[in-house]
């Protein structure tokens, strides 16, 4: 039989939820291994050159890093629901969630985990303290806590995050309300990236699990099949079972919310960020072909004075977010049916505006790529 690939991961993080979910979905046979294994220590982490998950290791020993890699190893190997729409504006809309996930949700997710420690402590450290090493316990939670300023956690930005979070989620619960994944009858590689903050955070740390669970049942059923072996979708027509993104290239009516919500959050963000990517490469920051920081553990380029719901703050700079926006322009091309889409939910801009370099990935870290 042959050797199944091992995630290294843990049940609290976003993104190895993300994971796990596809590989469950996916029927693919998986073992998971938390990183205090010491093959992880001696074997993994020398390849990957810093404390990260998940990674996921291959019966050959190769190893692969980022969740956008792990998924996209396994679809072309072949799987029996692909996260990749085939139609442009789907698959576009697919693109815009994943970057929304990772760009304005893990505010949402870190936010809700630390600044609510008081009330959720004994669940945390009980989660934290997987591989039993108290010291390390401790300095793995003040770590991930301190990360909250570069977010754009902060007192002023707090009553907007949580605005944001209730918004969501009624806009969410109405759309599930209709249909059992973002784009129909099967999980995009939108909703996988969704999952990783709607999941490992705010559908299981107990604060944002309650306002979760009272006010938006709906998601928190899509939560649960999420992360279910199969689609997991018997509230919903039997026709469905085989799966499959809506016909036609349809884009459900009741995201309709949802999308002017990601276009208000995201963009403001984003342009900003991409002044400050317009000046590190103007200045002869970024060569082609070399790593986008110093070391591998460093994710920024610099800090941004932008604004989340119209309150200031200001947070880092991350080449990953350009290479997320670059995956979904690479995708909607020179699509009118696209462009349109996006016009009519007043997210044109994220199409509009010029990236002055590409980010690309490798040996499992992001590289600066072409000037375009
Ligand atoms: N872009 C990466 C992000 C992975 C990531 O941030 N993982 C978190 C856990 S959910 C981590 O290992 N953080 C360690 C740290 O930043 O110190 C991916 O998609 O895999």
């Amino acid at each position: 039989m042959a050797t199944p690939p091992i995630l290294y991961g843990l049940p609290h993080s976003l993104y190895t939820g993300k994971v796990r979910s596809y590989l469950r979905k996916q029927d693919i046979a998986y073992r998971e291994r938390p990183p205090s294994d010491p093959h992880f220590t001696k074997i993994v982490l020398p390849k990957i050159g810093r404390v990260i998950i998940p990674v996921i290791e291959l019966a050959d020993g190769s190893v692969v890093q980022d969740t956008v890699d792990i998924i996209d190893h396994f679809e072309q190997a072949g799987v029996r629901y692909t996260a990749y729409p085939e139609t442009k504006r789907q698959r576009a809309v697919a693109h815009l969630f994943e970057l929304y996930s990772a760009v304005s949700l893990t505010r949402h997710a870190m936010h809700y985990r630390w600044s609510y420690l008081a009330h959720q402590e004994q669940f945390l450290r009980d989660a934290f303290g997987v591989g039993g090493n108290p010291e390390r316990t401790g300095a793995t939670m003040a770590r991930m806590n301190s990360y909250l300023p570069m977010l754009g956690v902060s007192e002023d930005t707090i009553p907007a995050i949580e605005e944001s979070y209730r918004q969501l989620l009624a806009g969410l619960d109405a759309h599930f309300a209709q249909h059992a994944y973002l784009l129909g009858d099967q999980p995009s590689i939108g909703d996988y990236s969704l999952f990783g903050p709607l999941f490992a955070h705010l559908g299981r740390d107990p604060v944002p699990l309650a306002i979760m669970q009272s006010e938006a049942p709906k998601v928190f059923r899509w939560v649960e099949r999420m992360h279910a072996p199969d689609l997991d979708r018997v509230e919903y027509s039997p026709d469905g079972d085989a799966g499959g993104f809506m016909p036609g290239d349809r884009i459900p009516e009741t995201l309709g919310p949802v999308l002017k919500q990601v276009a208000d959050e995201l963009l403001p963000g984003l342009t900003d960020r991409l002044e400050v990517l317009r000046a590190h490469v103007a200045g002869g920051a970024a060569e082609p072909g070399q790593p986008v920081t110093a070391k591998p553990h460093q994710r920024t380029i610099g800090q941004a004075e932008t604004s989340f719901r119209g309150i200031a703050y200001t947070g880092s700079v991350q080449p990953y977010t350009f290479l997320l926006w670059q995956r979904l322009r690479d995708v909607a091309g020179n699509s009118d049916a696209v462009r349109d889409l996006f016009a009519a939910h007043g997210l044109s801009a994220l199409l509009e505006a010029r990236l002055p370099i590409r980010v690309e990935r490798n040996d499992n870290i992001e590289v600066w790529g072409n000037l375009t």
